[in-house]
């Protein structure tokens, strides 16, 4: 795979990434971030900013399968019980709207956030095929309390390209957790985003502080021109 023009630098940092150590990871394309009467909609967040991704991301997903390269998926959820919900998540979520409803409480799609209910579901533009990696995450992180950096190690996995949302807390977090841990990430810019556009635009900049302190950013077009 070719290097790709990046922001703040070429990346792979080492130019050595190929489709057999490389990740394609698609963070929470739920409905619940991104679908009618989801989470986020019920917060009264412009959806519009949320669905912005759903193009591109299925341009890379095509280009992935294509190219035999590992495609993650996760979704943010909690066991039916909540025994993995933290009080003050629950707490938070309800201060948001005038109804005091929050995650593991009834909403439009089923229980918000809630594991095996429809808005917990991965969108269908984006669904995910057999034999790809479907990850359960109680937190924003995607290697908190998940085998995800065992499922990466045991395929050899070094290099992550970041897609999903949202940029301010999953994918970013996700992409500091990866960073801390070794791996060499790049997020694109258009196949992610956030709640609040400003947010989306801040989170991209600090990943390009410090010579590129947690990777590197580039837009959707030129991954899959590497791709090619
Ligand atoms: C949030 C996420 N924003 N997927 N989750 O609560 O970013």
């Amino acid at each position: 795979m070719k290097t790709i023009n990046a922001n703040p630098y070429p990346w792979p940092f080492d130019g050595a990434w190929s489709a057999a150590n490389t990740a394609l990871v698609v963070i929470d394309m739920q409905t619940d971030f991104c679908g009618h009467g989801g989470y986020v909609d019920r917060m009264g967040y412009d959806l519009s900013l949320t669905r912005a991704p759903i193009a591109p991301i299925r341009a890379l997903l095509e280009a992935a399968r294509a190219q035999a390269v590992t495609v993650v998926h996760t979704r943010e959820g909690h066991r039916p019980d909540l025994s993995d919900l933290p009080a003050n998540k629950r707490w938070r979520s309800r201060r948001i709207g005038t109804d005091g409803v929050g995650i593991g409480d009834d909403g439009p799609c089923g229980r918000i956030l809630v594991r095996g209910e429809p808005g917990w579901q991965i969108i269908d533009e984006l669904a995910p095929i057999a034999g790809e990696v479907v990850l359960d995450k109680p937190g924003k992180g995607s290697f908190c309390a998940t085998d995800l950096e065992l499922i990466l190690h045991t395929r050899g996995i070094r290099y992550l390209v970041l897609t999903g949302i949202t940029t301010d807390v999953c994918v970013h977090t996700t992409m500091r957790e990866a960073n801390d841990r070794g791996f060499e990430c790049l997020i694109v810019s258009d196949a992610t985003a956030a709640t609040d556009r400003g947010n989306h635009e801040a989170a991209l900049k600090m990943v390009t502080m410090q010579g590129g302190v947690f990777g590197a950013v580039a837009a959707s077009a030129d991954v899959l021109g590497a791709w090619d």
